[in-house]
Parts: structure tokens; sequence; C-alpha cells
């Protein structure tokens, strides 16, 4: 994990935040796995409150149910835990979203707008991220900084509005908002659901535990990706940056890692398991990956706050059959 140090005072210039605590909603997700451990390594276990819809019960620090529908629950949570930033991960992703429109809109939206008041109203920093599903067509296949963003999806829809309600929050009521658009994210602590771009995670359970894999996209899909550890030290990198740095995309910076085709990853893969059988059988799903950037450009972010990528495609296989090699071992070691 890379660690970024900072000094406090860039940190929360913020006047008069409600405390020093950290909320984090939809922890037990593929974002929120991570980035609660990498938050409590840097600023201490019982600092940091995890929280989401249902508990899993084997969480190492502070866990609390919260629904982020219930604002007088966020309300209660953040003064009874004196918390000062809000990083506010719980939402419905892309494909999920195509099938339950409404709940994309509650949760995405209604959530937001819940954790934007009780920041408001507890003076609270928040994270918030967007996705490079803000993008439609009009946007291929290099999605720019400054590209139109003519989203497709309910879910693109609803972090478009998102990276708008949360500059609203900052330029009318002062609220410290911040957001990243995450691409395809890529760990192998947490399989993702709901979105577009598991296939790219999936692929290396299924390789691991059978040797073979069919996606659910064309061989020639290239979509934008990026390594966990990547993403957290981004979100990290945002998040310390001093006010002063932060230009009007501070609520939504493309932020690029890697992109690649579903071919590309297969064949990477089976220079390190040479026994690997992909198949390749689209569904529903491809319609989204048709309407988002293959790649994007991130020179806002690089600029404002030194963003740098560190996983080429080698290094993010290496990576991922690594990891999974380990946690099937470490199970297979459990069941043992
Ligand atoms: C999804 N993983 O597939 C999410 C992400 C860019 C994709 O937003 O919905």
């Amino acid at each position: 994990m890379v660690g970024v140090e900072v000094s406090s005072a860039s940190c929360c210039d913020m006047p008069g935040h409600a405390g020093d605590n950290i909320l984090v909603t939809g922890a037990l997700g593929q974002i929120g796995t991570d980035l609660v451990s990498a938050l409590r390594k840097t600023h201490g276990t019982e600092t940091v409150i995890a929280t989401d819809i249902y508990d899993r019960g084997n969480t190492d620090g502070p866990f609390m149910i919260l629904d982020i529908l219930e604002i007088a629950e966020i309300n209660r949570l953040i003064r009874e835990n004196s918390i000062g930033t809000i990083y506010n991960l719980a939402a419905i992703l892309s494909a999920h979203g195509e099938k339950d429109p409404d709940l994309c809109e509650r949760v995405n939206l209604g959530g937001l707008q819940n954790i934007l008041d009780a920041s408001k109203e507890n003076r609270c920093r928040v994270f918030s991220p967007s996705s490079i599903a803000v993008f439609g067509p009009d946007s291929r296949p290099i999605a720019y900084q400054d590209s139109p963003t003519s989203p497709t999806t309910v879910y693109g829809k609803t972090k478009k509005k998102g990276e708008e309600m949360m500059l609203k929050y900052w330029r009318n009521e002062g609220v410290d908002t911040r957001g990243i658009r995450y691409p395809g994210l890529l760990s192998w602590k947490t399989i993702p659901t709901g979105g577009t771009t598991d296939y790219a995670v999936e692929v290396f359970h299924h390789i691991e535990n059978s040797g073979e894999y069919t996606y659910f996209v064309e061989e020639d899909t290239k979509l934008p990706m990026m390594m966990m550890e990547d993403a957290i030290r981004a979100t990290k990198l945002l998040m310390e940056a001093p006010q002063s740095k932060l230009s009007e995309y501070r609520t939504g910076y493309n932020v690029r890692g890697l992109s690649f085709t579903a071919k590309q990853l297969s064949d990477q893969i089976k220079r390190y398991r040479p026994q690997s059988k992909f198949t390749f059988t689209p569904d529903e799903r491809q319609l989204i990956a048709n309407s988002w950037p293959e790649d994007l450009e991130d020179s806002a972010a690089v600029s404002d706050w030194n963003w740098n990528s560190s996983f080429d495609l080698d290094r993010m296989v290496k990576t991922m059959l690594d990891g999974f090699s380990q946690s099937s071992s470490s199970d297979s070691s459990k069941i043992g």
C-alpha cells in the first residue's frame, strides 16, 4: 500500500468541522473493504467507523448498521461518533441499476442528498465516488476531463447528477465535497456484484478455481480499469490535497489506470496460466460497455494533485493471480 503523508493543516482546512473521526458508508462493498483498511492504517482503527446496510460479522474495527436513506440515523451517527469526514461508497452499480432503476435513484441520489444535508448540518467533509459511467457514446474512444457527459444508463445519470449536487453544496453551502470518476476497479479481496466491469475480476476467480471463464462481453471490448491499490491512493491524494489546489473538476476528476480489451487480458493471464480456457458470450451488459469510453485523459488530476498510476497490464495480472491464489489457499487452510 502506497502511503501519502500530509500535514494535518492541509487535510481538513474546512473551519469547524464536526470531529476527527471518519465514517464510511457501503464499507462492505468492493471499494469499502480496501478503503476502510487503508484509512485505518493511516488514521488508526478506532478512528474509522465502517457502516453498511447489513452486518457480515467479521470486521476488525468499529462497525455499525446504517441505511443512508435514513437521515436521522446519519445525523445521530455523526454526532455520537464525532465524525468530520464521510466517504459515501453506498451505491447501486450499473447492471443492477438497469434492472432496478428506482432503487438505483433512491440510493445513489436520495442517499447522497441525505449525506450532503447531514454534512452541511454537522460541517463534515464528503467524498462520494463518481464513475466513467457519466460518459456516453459521444465521448469515445477517449474521454477527456471536459468531454461531454451523456450517460445512457440510470447509474451513469445518477453519477452525473451526483457530481452536480456535490458541486452545488460546495459552491452554495461551503461543504468540502470531492469525487473521482473511478474506472472499473480490480481487487482480489472482494468479488464485485452488479457491475459491468465485473468480468475483469471474475475471470481471475474462475481461472484460479476451474481454469476456465466465459466473459459476458465480446473479446474486443476495451474499457478503462484501475487496480484498487491505485484507486485508494488516488482517493487519499485527493482528500489530502489543500482546497487551493482543487479546480472546478473537484467532484468528478478523471483518473486513468490502465485500459485493455478482454482478449488482451486473457492473453496476459495465459502467460502465467497456459492451460486457461476463455469463451465470450455477450449479454445485456455489452450494451452498457459499448456506451462507455475505451480510455481516459486525466491531466486535471495530474496537475491539481499529482496523480500518477502505478500498474500496467502485466503487473496487474500478476498481482491479481497472486492475490487470488493466496486467498484460495488461505480459505482451503481455513477449511482444512
Ligand atoms: C460498474 N464497476 O461496472 C462499476 C463502475 C465504471 C464501472 O462504475 O458499474
